[in-house]
Order: structure tokens, then sequence, then C-alpha cells
């Protein structure tokens, strides 16, 4: 007797690895580009430790950016998620450590919205950790000559607002499970003024914290913390 064929179901695909996300914004604040998106351009396609790099724009705005960024977690179910901003006073790659549930936008975005203390989430947790190992990311991003540093805070505009969004998301979303996430400010392009970080540099920094960040689920022990 011929043994019945069985039919081919979905799961019987070798698992294609699921893709990293990474996000820039878009110029804001009277400014006429944005390095975060050049970075995020820079990396599009590539491989990196077995994954492929998916790239989006998202808009400086309250809301729409997290809707595009809910929309594009929809639509990839990445393994790893890195949102990029600029953070024109930061000399090195800022790795944020945390998220808070607070918009207080000091300038409009560029909606012309200036949200002051209402929440994120409403009724949602007061802040979210990074899941992204920043200590070990910094560490190789060092080790490489890259200026690299964690940071205490993400500030309150719109960078601050859309890493707390995916970090509620990835904390609560469906089919979002064992994704993980986090926000990473750069400084502006030399021809920007100064600080600033050529955007090559920028582009290797980042290449070697996705690398990290895949082959590492947690985060190592070195002290990267701050009296003030
Ligand atoms: N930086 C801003 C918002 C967009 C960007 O690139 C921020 O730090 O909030």
């Amino acid at each position: 007797m011929v043994a019945a064929r069985r039919t081919p179901r979905p799961s019987d695909k070798p698992d294609k690895p699921r893709p990293v996300l990474v996000t820039g914004f878009d110029p804001f604040g009277g400014d006429a580009l944005n390095p975060s998106w050049l970075v995020a351009q820079a990396l599009h396609r590539r491989q990196i430790g077995g994954h492929r790099v998916v790239v989006a724009q998202l808009p400086t705005v309250f809301g729409d950016s997290l809707k595009r960024l809910n929309a594009l977690l929809a639509a990839h179910r990445p393994a790893l998620v890195i949102c990029l901003g600029l953070a024109a006073t930061r000399a090195a790659i800022s790795l944020e450590r945390i998220a808070i549930n607070v918009n207080d936008a000091r300038i409009a975005d560029n909606a012309g919205a200036q949200p002051i203390d209402t929440p994120v989430v409403a009724g949602a947790p007061a802040a979210y950790f990074s899941t992204l190992p920043i200590k070990a990311m910094q560490a190789e991003m060092n080790w490489a000559g890259i200026p690299a540093e964690v940071s205490q805070t993400a500030g309150t505009f719109v960078c601050n607002h859309v890493f707390y969004g995916l970090m509620h998301r990835l904390a609560t979303g469906r089919g979002l499970k064992g994704t993980r996430g986090g926000f990473i400010h750069v400084p502006m392009l030399p021809e920007q003024g100064a600080p600033s970080l050529p955007l090559d540099r920028m582009v290797e920094g980042l290449r070697i914290g996705i690398r990290t960040a895949l082959a590492l689920q947690h985060d190592v022990r070195l002290g990267a913390g701050a009296v003030d």
C-alpha cells in the first residue's frame, strides 16, 4: 500500500529568521535632515547575524509616529526592533535605558502639536526598560572605537513617545512574543554642527549593536550609571 502523502503545512517550512526592524525620523525643528533616517537607510537590506534588516521612516508627530510603528510591527513581526532618533546635544551613540509614560514637548512636533504632561498610553505603567543588551552593545561599540554610552533619559518629546509606545506594544501586543527592542539616539552629522559623528561611524556602530543584540539574550554586567 502506498502511504498517503501528507499535505504540507506552513509549519513544515524551515523557519525563516524574522527581520530586524530599524526606524528613523524625518527632519524636525527646522532641520534639513535627520541623521537617524540616513543611518536607517544605510542599513536597509543588510544581513546581520543571519537576519535581514528592514527600515522605515516615522514622522516626528505625536500619535501618528506610533500608529506607523504599530503597523510595521504587525506587518513584519520582527525579532528585534531598534528605533533611532537625533539627540543634537549628544556626542556619542546613546543607548537609551528607559522610556517614560509622559509627553512634554518643548517645541511643536511636525504637525504643530505640543502636548504638555499627557500620558503616552493612559493607565499604562510609568516606565519600561529597554530589552536590548545596552551594556554589551556599548562595550562592543567602544571596543571598535565608536563613541557610545548608556543614556538614562530619552527626553519627553517624540523619541521617548515612540520608545514608550514600542515597549508597551512589545509587552502587551499579540504576536510579538520574544520580540526585543529599544531606542538609540544618534548625534548630529558634522555638517549640522557640533557635537557630531560621521555617518559611516554611526552606521558601523549600529551594525555592531544589532549584531550584539541578536547574539545575546541577556545583558552583561558593566557599570554605565550616572551620578547626575
Ligand atoms: N529626535 C527627536 C524626535 C525626532 C528625532 O529624531 C527626539 O529626540 O525626541
